[in-house]
């Protein structure tokens, strides 16, 4: 595919993708979930890829959901659009490989709907959160009501939902939205840096631990138990990266995976 508005570098085994399309603050139309889902299918492709970074070009990573797109659907334009945003999103969380997002700016509605698909955000001092749908008339439809709560408890998610407030990335982190938050120089730096660790660990370990959680949060604790259990299990014996890693450690030696 001919890509408009992502822009990817791929560098030592980290995809750095830039959402670019800053004179509409990168907001998300119908192009760029076309362009996402041809992406990730690419990225699920190279085995070389550990670890991918979403940022936004300019001083938002993403304002929104297109409004300029959305303003003429009807009601079946709408679901439709909803589900052509959250079939993306959640094809994200399903990648193997983790998948980071580096807050640059503006993350507002869909923005942030799509920072929240990520595995962790890292948010620059300058980044600047909100889900001010009900300003519009709307509510997120990206997924955005169901992540929220999930990541940050009822009370806040309600709170950033029922009043639109826009809240700065220290607030972001103290309610656990983002998981760092550094100055906007240093940003893609400590994104970059946080990946490369990442991809310095066992590459099935870090695989399992992604798919143990995020399966596990969907299910009761003891079904995540019993997954956990056989994925934890699936890492020992002769060949695999479990019996490699503890054998170096024992060795005093670097694993070689
Ligand atoms: N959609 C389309 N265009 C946008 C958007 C957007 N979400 N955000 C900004 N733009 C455009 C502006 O219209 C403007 O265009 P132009 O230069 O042609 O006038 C340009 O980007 C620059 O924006 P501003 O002049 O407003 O820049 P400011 O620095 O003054 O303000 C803000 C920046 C605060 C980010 C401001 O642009 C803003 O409030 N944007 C809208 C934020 C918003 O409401 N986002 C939520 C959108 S709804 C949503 O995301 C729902 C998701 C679920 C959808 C489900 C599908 C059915």
């Amino acid at each position: 595919m001919e890509y408009q508005i992502l822009k990817t570098e791929i560098k030592e085994g980290i995809a750095v993708v830039t959402i670019s399309r800053p004179k509409a603050m990168n907001a998300l139309n119908t192009r760029f979930f076309n362009e996402m889902d041809a992406l990730v299918a690419e990225i699920n492709n190279k085995k070389d890829v550990r670890a991918m970074i979403i940022t936004g070009e300019g001083k938002a990573f993403v304002a929104g959901a297109d409004i300029a797109e959305m303003v003429d659907k009807d009601s079946d334009g709408g679901v439709a659009f909803s589900r052509l945003g959250q079939n993306t999103f959640s094809s994200l969380g399903k990648m193997s490989i983790p998948v980071i997002a580096a807050i640059n700016g503006f993350a507002l509605g869909g923005g942030l709907e799509l920072a929240m698909s990520c595995d962790f955000r890292i948010a620059s001092t300058k980044a600047k959160f909100g889900q001010p749908e009900v300003s519009l008339g709307l509510i997120p439809g990206y997924a955005g009501t169901q992540r929220l709560p999930r990541l940050v408890g009822m009370g806040d998610a309600l709170y950033l939902l029922m009043t639109a407030d826009m809240i700065g990335a220290e607030d972001a982190l103290r309610i656990g939205l983002v998981q760092k938050v550094v100055e906007p120089e240093e940003l893609m730096e400590t994104a970059t840096k946080v990946a490369g660790t990442i991809a310095s660990k066992g590459p099935e370990a870090v695989k399992k631990v992604k798919q143990v959680v995020r399966q596990g949060m969907e299910t009761s604790q003891a079904e995540g138990e019993q997954l956990e259990a056989g994925q934890f299990g699936s890492l020992f014996g002769e060949g695999k990266q479990g019996k490699e890693g503890m054998q170096a450690f024992l060795e005093k030696r670097k694993p070689e995976w």
